[in-house]
C-alpha cells in the first residue's frame, strides 16, 4: 500500500517483489561493470562522499572538485553511460506519471558505514518530472523536511523493494540517508548483488534532466 508521507513524497514499501528485486540487481551489476563506482568528491573542497556512483541512461550526475553536473559520458572511461536498466524503466512507467522516458540513472553505493547529508535534488532543468527511487540491500533511514534547510525533518526507514516517487510540492526538499541498518533478515540483502558488501546498500534515483521536446 502506498503512503503519503507529505504532499508529493509517496512511498510504496515492497514496490518490487522478490523476483524483480534480483532481476534488477543482475541488471545493476551489469551496468557496473562497463562503468565502475567511482568515489565523488565535494565541489571546491575535494572531501570524497561516503557513497561510490555510478549511472546508466543518456545523462549521468558526477561530482568532482569543479561541481556538480549531468554528462554523457563516464568520467574515467569516457565511454557513454550504459543504457538504464530495464526493471527500473518499469517502475518510472508505473510510478512517475510523466510523459517521457527519465535520462538519468544515478547509482549509489552505500557501504555499512556510508551515509548521505542532507540536500535537495535540483540539478535537473525539468523539475515537473518526478524523482523515482528504488532501493536495493541493507535498509536505512531516510531523512526529509521541507524546502528551507533549517525546517523541521521527520524519517522513515526504507527497505529493500521499496519506491519513493520524490515530486510535485516534494520535489525540492531536502533529504539524505543518516546510516544503515545491519541486516539481521537474509532476504533483506539481495544475494547475487556482489557488487554490494555484506551489509551494504544500493539505491537507484531516476530522473529527467531535461524538458521534453514540444
Ligand atoms: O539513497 C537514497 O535513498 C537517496 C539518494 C539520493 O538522495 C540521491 O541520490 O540524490
Ligand atoms: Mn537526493
Amino acid at each position: 500500500m502506498a503512503r503519503e508521507l507529505a504532499p508529493g513524497l509517496i512511498h510504496h514499501p515492497g514496490f518490487l517483489d522478490p523476483a524483480a528485486r534480483l532481476r534488477l540487481a543482475d541488471e545493476v551489476a551489469a551496468v557496473l561493470d562497463d562503468a565502475p563506482a567511482i568515489t565523488p568528491r565535494m565541489p571546491r573542497t575535494g572531501t570524497p562522499f561516503s557513497v561510490r556512483m555510478s549511472n546508466a541512461g543518456p545523462l549521468g550526475w558526477v561530482s568532482d572538485i569543479r561541481g556538480y553536473r549531468y554528462q554523457a559520458a563516464h568520467p574515467e572511461t569516457g565511454r557513454p553511460w550504459p543504457a538504464i536498466p530495464h526493471t527500473a524503466l518499469a517502475a518510472w512507467d508505473r510510478l512517475a506519471c510523466y510523459p517521457a522516458p527519465p535520462e538519468a540513472c544515478l547509482i549509489n553505493l552505500y557501504d555499512p558505514g556510508a551515509r548521505m547529508g542532507l540536500h535537495q535534488d535540483r540539478d535537473e532543468a525539468d523539475l515537473s518530472a518526478p524523482v523515482v527511487s528504488l532501493s536495493l540491500g541493507a535498509p536505512a533511514l531516510f531523512r526529509y523536511g521541507g524546502l528551507r534547510r533549517k525546517d523541521p525533518t521527520r524519517s522513515v526507514r526504507l527497505l529493500a523493494g521499496d519506491a519513493l516517487v520524490i515530486g510535485g510540492a516534494a520535489r525540492l526538499i531536502h533529504h539524505g540517508i543518516d546510516r544503515l541498518y545491519p541486516s539481521g533478515v537474509l532476504l533483506d540483502a539481495d544475494p547475487r548483488a556482489g557488487f554490494l558488501p555484506t551489509g551494504g546498500r544500493c539505491n537507484l534515483t531516476l530522473r529527467r534532466v531535461t524538458a521534453p521536446a514540444g
